[in-house]
C-alpha cells in the first residue's frame, strides 16, 4: 500500500510530508515535483499569497542517487510567508499584545473556523484555520508527484482541466484526452475551450470587483490503466469509493462524480451503460462510449478514468458575510485578511495528485514487490494473463 501523511500550518515554518510504500528503485525527478507544485500555484483568480510563495520541495530521506530506497520519503516545502509570522506562529510560548496576536474571533461561514473552534475549544480561531487552509494541499501535490512517477513506470498518465467555473459554460465541457492534453501549461484557467475560458475570466474580474468568490467543476482523467485495479469484493476496496473520498477531501469540494455520474441518475439504463465489443486483432474488450468513467463494480475496466470534483466558492469573502463575534456573541462581519477569488484550476491539480495517490496504492496492492523490477515482473505476468483471457 502507498500511504502518506502531511503536517504544517499555513503560516508556520514549513509543510512536511511522509510517503511510505514506494518500492525501491523508482527514479525520482525532483524537477518534476517542483513543476507540479508550480502548476498548483498557477491560475487566474488566485490572491496575493501566491505572489509570496514559490513552492520548492526538499527531499530529506528515502532517496539515494536519484532512486527510491524502499524506505519512507520525507519531504519539506518552506513557507516563505513564515518570515512575516514568526511571532504569531511561534512554537514557543508567547504572550502577545492583542493588536499583535492576529487573533481570529469572527468565524467565516463555510470555513472550518467555527466547527473546529467548538470542537477543540479554541478561543483563537487561528488555531483551526491555519491547518484547515488549503495551503496544506501543496504537500499533497508533492506526494502525488511521486505517485505519478510510479504510475509512469506502468504506462499511466493523469491530466486535469476546468469544465465549468461560476456556472459557465452552462453545460460542463466534455472533451477528449487529446483536447485536454493540448491545453497549454500557461492557460489562465486550464480550460481547453478558449471562448469559455474568456467568459470565465470576465466573470472572475466581475466577482473580484464585487468582493465575491466563485466555485466550479474540474475533471481529472487518467489513462493507460490496466483493467483490474480496485475490487468489488468489499466496500472499502472499491476504487470508486476510494477515489471519491480522496477527491472529496480537497478543500471546497462538495461533490464528486465518476464518468456520467450526476447525469446518469436521470437517464434510462439504455442511455447510460457502455456496450461491450471485442477487437479480435488486439484481443481487447472495447467500448464505444465511456459513461462509466473507467470503473465498473469499483474496478478499473481499462477505459479512461474520469472523475469530477465540484467546488463551492471559497469561503473567505472580501465583502464578508454575517457572522458572530465569539467573545461578545454580537453579530459582526466575518474575518477577512486576503483571499483567492477562485481556485478551480489549482483544485484540479490537487485532484490529479489525490487520484495518483489512490491509483498508486491500488497498483501496489495488485502487483506488490519490494523493488520496481519485481513489481514490473508481476505486472507483466498479469498482462500476459489478460492477453490469454
Ligand atoms: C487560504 C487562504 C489564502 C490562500 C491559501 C488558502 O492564504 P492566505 O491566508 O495566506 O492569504 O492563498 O492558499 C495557499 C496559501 C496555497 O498555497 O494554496 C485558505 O484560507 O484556505
Amino acid at each position: 500500500m502507498l500511504r502518506f501523511t502531511t503536517a504544517g500550518e499555513s503560516h508556520g515554518r514549513a509543510l512536511v510530508a511522509i510517503v511510505e510504500g514506494l518500492p525501491a528503485g523508482v527514479p525520482v525527478d525532483i524537477d518534476q515535483i517542483n513543476h507540479e507544485l508550480k502548476r498548483r500555484q498557477w491560475g487566474y483568480g488566485r490572491g496575493g499569497r501566491m505572489k509570496i510563495e514559490q513552492d520548492e520541495v526538499q527531499i530529506l530521506s528515502g532517496v539515494r542517487h536519484g532512486l527510491t530506497l524502499g524506505s519512507p520519503l520525507a519531504l519539506m516545502i518552506d513557507n516563505k510567508d513564515w518570515a512575516n509570522w514568526t511571532e504569531v506562529m511561534a512554537t514557543e510560548a508567547r504572550d502577545l499584545e492583542p493588536e499583535k496576536s492576529r487573533r481570529v474571533k469572527r468565524p467565516r461561514p463555510g470555513h472550518a473556523d467555527l466547527a473546529g473552534g467548538l470542537k477543540f475549544g479554541a478561543r483563537d480561531l487561528r488555531n483551526i484555520l491555519e491547518r484547515a487552509s488549503a495551503r496544506e494541499t501543496a504537500a499533497r501535490v508533492a506526494c502525488g508527484a511521486l505517485a505519478k512517477q510510479l504510475l509512469t513506470q506502468f504506462g499511466a498518465e493523469i491530466r486535469s482541466h476546468v469544465i465549468q467555473l461560476g456556472g459557465l459554460p452552462e453545460k460542463p465541457l466534455e472533451l477528449s484526452w487529446e483536447a485536454i492534453s493540448a491545453i497549454r501549461e500557461d492557460a489562465p484557467l486550464r480550460c481547453a475551450d478558449e471562448l469559455a475560458q474568456q467568459s470565465m475570466i470576465e466573470l472572475i474580474d466581475q466577482k473580484r470587483h464585487e468582493g465575491d468568490t466563485l466555485g466550479g467543476i474540474f475533471e481529472v482523467v487518467a489513462r493507460g490503466l490496466v483493467p483490474g485495479l480496485g475490487s468489488h469484493t468489499s466496500w472499502d476496496g472499491k476504487l470508486d469509493g476510494r477515489l471519491a473520498q480522496a477527491v472529496m477531501s480537497i478543500p471546497a469540494v462538495k461533490g464528486v462524480a465518476i464518468g456520467a455520474g450526476v447525469e446518469a441518475s436521470s437517464l434510462p439504463g439504455s442511455e447510460v451503460h457502455d456496450e461491450i465489443a471485442y477487437n479480435a486483432e488486439t484481443k481487447d474488450f472495447i467500448r464505444a462510449t465511456n459513461r462509466a468513467g473507467g470503473l465498473e463494480g469499483g474496478i478499473t475496466n481499462g477505459e479512461e478514468l474520469r472523475i469530477r470534483g465540484h467546488l463551492k466558492p471559497i469561503s473567505t469573502l472580501r465583502r464578508p458575510l454575517r457572522s458572530v463575534d465569539i467573545d461578545t456573541k454580537q453579530e459582526e462581519a466575518a474575518a477577512f485578511e486576503r483571499s483567492d477569488i477562485t481556485v478551480v484550476p489549482a483544485a484540479g491539480v490537487i485532484g490529479e495528485a489525490m487520484t495518483a495517490l489512490v491509483l498508486g496504492s491500488a497498483l501496489r496492492e495488485k502487483f506488490g514487490g519490494d523493488s520496481l523490477g519485481e513489481m514490473k515482473r508481476n505486472f507483466e505476468g498479469y498482462r500476459e494473463q489478460l492477453r490469454g483471457y
